[in-house]
């Protein structure tokens, strides 16, 4: 006995604790970071936090997304396996048959952390372990290949992740009564279009580019009038990144054109697309002279292919890449562009190209993704959301600011659901409580999105002003107007040690994860393409706000979602391969995880309302069966009393039980199991009664 407790606690030692609400130490950041450090050296990369799920990312292939592994968590209780992203998924999953109520799967952490991995990796669960008709297997397939599509699409090499998502995901799994997958939806929001025309150094275009040119049937690429090389491409050029060793170009291909059949792309809609990633490349090649100030194109060899491939006329085409339409006099005129406004011109047109071929593409998954069996209409959903995660380079952009304003959105939603609503429930719930102190980023939000005063509405402001409104004219209408905020700084207003550091076209925001400088060039330009689209949906679909910000638009759907949806949270930690002490203390700072633990220790696993939880256990004591006629209140009160709970283990709300330990509600599970199996032996041999 006493060896084998010996050898449990040497375990403990070594593996550490797989629930942070175990740990002895709980208060101390120290003893978090040595209990991820100890689970990292054994592989062990997942660790709860109640049920939130944290992981560090390996960045090496671990022998745990087996079929083996995947059956080892199906149908078993979170809490008796080792953590992993399939009991997250069994979790959510089990709970939309059980309770009926649709799910989501949130997941955060930066760039590079394993967001995208994981969601995956839950998608690939539930294609092994749902149940699966002939017509199933066909939406299974066509789920798990949406992915390699999407992200030739929609990722890149960064310099932070060799695989990046450039835009924001929310997928929707649609499971039928049976349990069984048979439908799903996609909504994309805000692909980083900019990198189609332009790449910081070391960073590369969207990975179909590449996947193309080197992975192409040589008459395909003739066809297309392409060269297989790379640097032969203006927009493939600018990072001076064509080859990564971590990706193969040209079998990524072969998987991305067999997806794209599983999808259910025919022939036509192949060429189709191809043939628009090709002009897109051949309008970056489109040179231009001037002659008397006015733009000119120098060689028509792109315009010949272009003019094939879009099926447009080349003259048409090729006024259009010089030329801007002008109304005067009642008349429509064409004006002639100087050069940099037609290279701008250009470069806007492949953005809009790429941007509305992605838009597509994702309506064609869609499309086959469409849950078709009128039989059944009503479905359960298990929705996965996975956004670019927040991100800081030596040059920040628009871009940066509108993916490091989503991840302070989403952390708003994590302080949201896991920390304040927690705290909410017990001070309504009439439980004794000590309050946890945590920093609510929500101050950062308000900066970036309040109406007239916030950053948004400033920029906005400054797209729709006539006259000379201009990126500098923003940063100054900045500093002006947000000037004394605690988390926003300019050259002008920083103290000399910060101005070292930033540039005067610059403004640092001090976000929940991190000080970033973002330099102004280009926002308006950026934001005038988002503002004008976002006006066109908005009339037609201004129920919520006159204007429709697309940021807001993710977030407004999640959380519309969320009110309806059990959640569930995975927290992801980003480090280079080892253990990265300080990096990995940084994220577990900025993310709350110190102050979650702190909550859930001192608060409860589990709370359920009164009558739902007598109705489920009143069969295990006398006095509740078969129905208890007194104050719900009362008859809980009795039942756990016969049940043998001790008073610390659980506390009676208003009109709640709150049960602080999973495995005391583990305890009534395994009692009410059984109690069903000698009750269903017993009515086999013809018993009635209680007993
Ligand atoms: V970004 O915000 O889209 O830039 P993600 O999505 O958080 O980022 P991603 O899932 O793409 O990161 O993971 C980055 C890389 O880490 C992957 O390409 C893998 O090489 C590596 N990774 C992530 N998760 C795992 C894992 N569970 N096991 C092994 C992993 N390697
Ligand atoms: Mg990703």
């Amino acid at each position: 006995m006493r060896a084998m407790m010996e050898s449990a606690l040497t375990a403990r030692d070594r593996v550490g604790v797989q629930d942070f609400v175990l740990l002895e130490n709980y208060t101390s950041e120290a003893a978090f970071i040595e209990n991820l450090r100890k689970r990292f050296k054994e592989n062990l990369i997942y660790t709860y936090i109640g049920s939130v799920l944290v992981s560090v990312n390996p960045y090496k292939d671990l022998e745990i997304y087996n079929k083996n592994h995947m059956e080892r968590y199906r149908g078993v209780n979170f809490y008796e396996v080792s953590p992993h992203i399939y009991a997250v998924g069994d979790n959510s999953y089990r709970s939309m048959r059980t309770e009926r109520k649709d799910q989501c799967i949130l997941i955060s952490g930066e760039s590079g952390a394993g967001k995208t991995e994981a969601s995956k990796k839950i998608l690939q669960y539930y294609a092994v372990t749902c149940p699966a008709s002939e017509q199933v297997q066909t939406v299974k397939d066509r789920l798990l290949q949406s992915n390699p599509v999407l992200e030739a699409f929609g990722n890149a090499k960064t310099l932070r992740n060799d695989n990046s998502s450039r835009f924001g995901k929310y997928m929707d799994i649609q499971f039928d009564f049976k349990g069984a997958p048979v439908g799903g939806h996609i909504i994309n929001y805000l692909l980083e279009k900019s990198r189609v025309v332009h790449q910081n150094h070391g960073e590369r275009n969207f990975h179909i580019f590449y996947q193309l040119i080197e992975g192409g049937e040589e008459d395909l690429l003739r066809r297309l009038g392409l060269e297989r090389n790379p640097q032969q491409y203006q927009y493939l050029v600018k990072g001076n990144c064509p080859k990564v060793s971590s990706i193969n170009d040209r079998s990524d291909w072969k998987t991305v054109r067999k997806a794209l059949t599983v999808i259910g792309f025919n022939e036509d809609d192949v060429e189709e697309l191809l043939n628009i990633i090709a002009s897109v490349l051949h309008l970056g090649n489109v040179q231009y002279g001037e002659e008397d100030g006015s733009a000119c194109i120098t060689s028509d060899t792109q315009i010949k292919y272009l003019a094939r491939l879009l099926g447009v006329n080349g003259t048409v085409l090729t006024e259009a890449l010089t030329h801007k339409k002008i109304i005067a006099k009642g008349e429509e005129l064409m004006s002639p562009l100087n050069l940099e406004q037609a290279s701008s011109a250009r470069d806007a047109l492949s953005k809009a190209v790429y941007g509305r071929t992605f838009t597509w593409l994702v309506n064609k998954i869609n499309t086959s993704l469409t849950y078709t069996d009128d039989s059944s209409k009503h479905y359960s959903v298990i929705g996965l959301l996975d956004i670019y995660g927040f991100e800081v380079f030596q040059h920040n952009s628009f871009e940066q600011f509108c993916i490091n304003y989503c991840n302070e959105k989403l952390q708003q939603l994590f302080i949201e659901l896991t920390l304040k609503s927690e705290q909410e429930e017990y001070e309504a719930e009439g439980i004794t409580w000590e309050p946890v102190q945590y920093f609510n980023n929500k101050i950062i939000c308000d900066l970036v999105e309040e109406k007239f005063k916030g950053i948004i509405s400033i920029l906005d402001e400054e797209c729709l002003r006539p006259g000379d409104a201009s990126d500098l004219t923003f940063l100054e209408k900045l500093a002006d107007t947000v000037g004394g905020h605690p988390h926003f700084v300019t050259h002008k207003l920083a103290d000399a040690k910060t101005r070292k550091v930033m540039g005067r076209e610059e403004f640092r925001l001090l976000h929940y994860a991190g000080e970033v400088n973002y330099n102004v060039n280009g926002f308006l330009d950026k934001n005038n393409d988002l503002l004008f689209r976002n006006l066109k949906e908005a009339s037609f679909k201004n129920k919520y706000e006159n204007r429709i910000q697309t940021v807001f638009l993710m977030f407004f759907y999640v959380m519309k979602q969320l009110r309806f949806l059990r959640f569930t949270w995975c927290v992801f930690l980003s480090s280079s391969g080892r253990f990265d002490e300080v990096l990995i203390r940084h994220q577990v700072k900025y993310l709350g995880l110190m102050e979650n633990l702190r909550v859930r220790r001192a608060g409860f696993a589990y709370r359920r309302r009164y009558e739902v939880f007598l109705q489920r256990y009143k069969s295990l004591c006398p006095d509740t069966w078969p129905n208890w006629q007194g104050k719900l209140s009362d008859g809980v009160a009795t039942l756990v009393k016969h049940l043998g709970y001790k008073p610390e283990e659980y506390k009676l709300g208003r009109s709640k039980i709150f049960i602080r330990f999973p495995k005391t509600l583990f305890g009534t599970e395994e009692a009410l199991e059984t109690r069903k199996h000698s009750l269903a032996t017993k009515l086999q041999a013809g018993w009635r009664g209680y007993s």
